[in-house]
């Protein structure tokens, strides 16, 4: 049987988040010690531990067939590969940063000026596209040392909570591009590959419709159901069940955990009783 192959980051920020996400797919991955590569247990996948960098080039030759890494690498890169789910973790940002002290009077500011960055195409592109001619100072890491030691005037680098940048003595002043993990896919695959890869979607997007949401279970008295109705909109609408007590119903749906709180006060004001509410692993939509 044709197996699919899939390239996930060795070690770094987004490799326990990527067997995870297979985890949560029903997917067993063996190797606990991550040799180059291993099977699957119960599905037909390869999983090849690669650097994230290398994920791009891999996927669109073939040596995988599908890969999990940032959206920042994908547009850095350049390679000739499909994005094909966004995957909700590894979110982040591109920004340009300068010193603290300078004063910063929009984009143009960097007209004539010299950025550090480990994504030269990204920002070269970005800037070409603006008409503002600047200077890109490519460096492999600890870009944001790159102002203090006089190696540039301002740094184009990755933000998540910002506090690098503030210990560097610089400030966030324009975001670019806004990143997170995905998958992607070769543009070639066979019939074969591509069906393992619609099971999979279809897994990974049944977790994501689980997320942030909860199965709620409630009593009610019937005069209440209508106003009760209007509160819980479910998957369809929410499923009622008359209760062994005469003028009493349950109530089942799904509420968001956004707003789960107020709707919750709503209810218990509607009459509610009994509010029972139970985690979602999966839903099929
Ligand atoms: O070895 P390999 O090449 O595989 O790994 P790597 O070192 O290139 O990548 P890694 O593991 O650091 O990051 C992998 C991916 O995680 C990135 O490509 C992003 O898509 C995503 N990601 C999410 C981040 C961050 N958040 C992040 N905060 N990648 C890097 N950072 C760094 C950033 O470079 C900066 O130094 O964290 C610092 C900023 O963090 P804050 O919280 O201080 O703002
Ligand atoms: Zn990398």
């Amino acid at each position: 049987m044709e197996k699919i192959k899939i390239a996930i980051q060795k070690s770094g920020r987004l490799s326990e988040k990527s067997l995870e996400l297979l985890g949560e797919c029903g997917i067993k991955v063996a190797n606990g010690n991550r040799k180059l590569k291993t099977e699957a247990k119960n599905f037909p996948m390869e999983i090849l531990f690669l650097r994230d960098d290398d994920i791009p080039q891999y996927v669109e030759q073939g040596v995988a067939d599908i890969g999990i890494l940032g959206e920042n690498e994908v547009w850095e890169k350049e390679k000739n590969v499909d994005i094909i789910e966004k995957l909700g973790f590894g979110t982040c940002r591109l920004s340009l940063a300068i010193s603290k002290d300078e004063e910063y009077s929009g984009l143009a500011y960097f007209n004539g000026k010299r950025i550090a960055t480990s994504y030269p195409k990204i920002l070269k592109k970005f800037f070409s596209e603006k008409g503002i001619n600047v200077k890109i100072e490519e460096i492999g890491g600890s870009v944001e040392i790159a102002t203090g030691i006089g190696l540039a005037d301002g740094i184009f680098d990755i933000v998540s909570t910002g506090s690098t940048l503030i210990m560097n003595g610089l400030k966030e002043v324009d975001t670019i591009l806004k990143s997170e993990a995905v998958m992607i896919a070769n543009q070639q695959l066979s019939s074969a590959k591509t069906q393992l890869l619609n099971e999979l979607l279809f897994r990974i997007k049944s977790y994501k419709n689980g997320l942030g949401r909860k199965y709620i279970l409630l009593n009610a008295p019937n005069e209440a159901i209508p106003d009760i109705i209007k509160l819980l909109p479910g998957m369809r609408s929410p499923s009622i069940l008359p209760l062994a007590d005469e003028g009493w119903s349950s109530v089942h749906s799904v509420l968001n955990e956004d707003d789960f709180w107020e709707k919750i006060d709503a209810l218990k004001n509607l009459g509610a009783e009994g509010i029972l509410v139970i985690p979602i692993e999966k839903m099929i939509v």
